[in-house]
């Protein structure tokens, strides 16, 4: 029988905000590249946050995010002005949240919630609020402190130490099967968001639950 969780912490990016909304600046302004550069873009985004923990190079994932748009226009031979990377940039901080985000943690106020990510402070605070879900998390908290990116098990340990609540009654939720992986090898309780059908990454610590998106979240907790 689990232990009855206390608090849920959620990953943001990709799991409670689609990073593919910027698809459609992106086909604005090179049409019919937003899909390929989305993908490629976000793909670099998190290589650059793993190679850069091991480096022991970081750097805010504001700045990183940049880094990964970069890459990803010159590998398609885009060319990408400063006014661009600077709306880009922007369309980062109002991402749209997935369809079933809202109501799905309205199901789940009984239990502390809390957003743990790589996004930096200056990029979670707006993308919360824009997104409307400001008053909803008792805590959004950054790894930016640490200056180092999950699945690094510090990082997870932020989230034990600012709510107050052991880690063995803490969810821990993302879309990210490789996070939900760093976080169940910490030891939380993790709940995978399989968006894609996607297999299970092999980590040797494989998510307790898989579910297809949130909203089948508040009948397992
Ligand atoms: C996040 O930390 C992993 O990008 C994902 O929000």
């Amino acid at each position: 029988m689990s232990v009855k969780l206390k608090a849920l912490v959620f990953d943001a990016y990709g799991t409670l905000f689609d990073v593919h909304s910027v698809v459609r600046l992106c086909d604005e302004f090179w049409p019919g590249q937003g899909t390929a550069l989305s993908q490629l873009w976000r793909t670099k985004q998190l290589e650059y946050t793993w190679q850069r923990s091991l480096m022991r190079r970081y750097k805010d994932f504001s700045d990183v995010t940049v880094d990964g748009l970069r890459y990803a226009c010159a590998a398609l031979g885009l060319s990408l002005s400063e006014l661009q990377v600077t709306r880009l940039r922007e369309a980062y901080l109002s991402l749209t949240t997935f369809p079933e985000v809202k109501e799905a943690l309205g199901k789940l106020s009984h239990l502390q919630l809390a957003i743990l990510s790589n996004g930096a402070p200056s990029m979670l605070d707006p993308v919360v609020a824009n997104a409307g879900l400001r008053g909803v998390f008792s805590a959004v908290i950054s790894v930016d402190p640490l200056n180092t990116y999950k699945p690094t098990p510090d990082v997870y340990q932020l989230a034990v130490k600012r709510l107050g609540v052991p880690k063995n009654e803490i969810g821990f939720v993302s879309s990210n099967c490789w996070d939900a992986c760093g976080a169940k090898s910490f030891g939380f309780r993790t709940f995978w968001i399989n968006r894609s059908d996607a297999p299970v990454d092999r980590l040797d610590a494989a998510p307790d639950h898989v579910i297809r998106n949130l909203a089948e979240l508040p009948d397992l907790v």
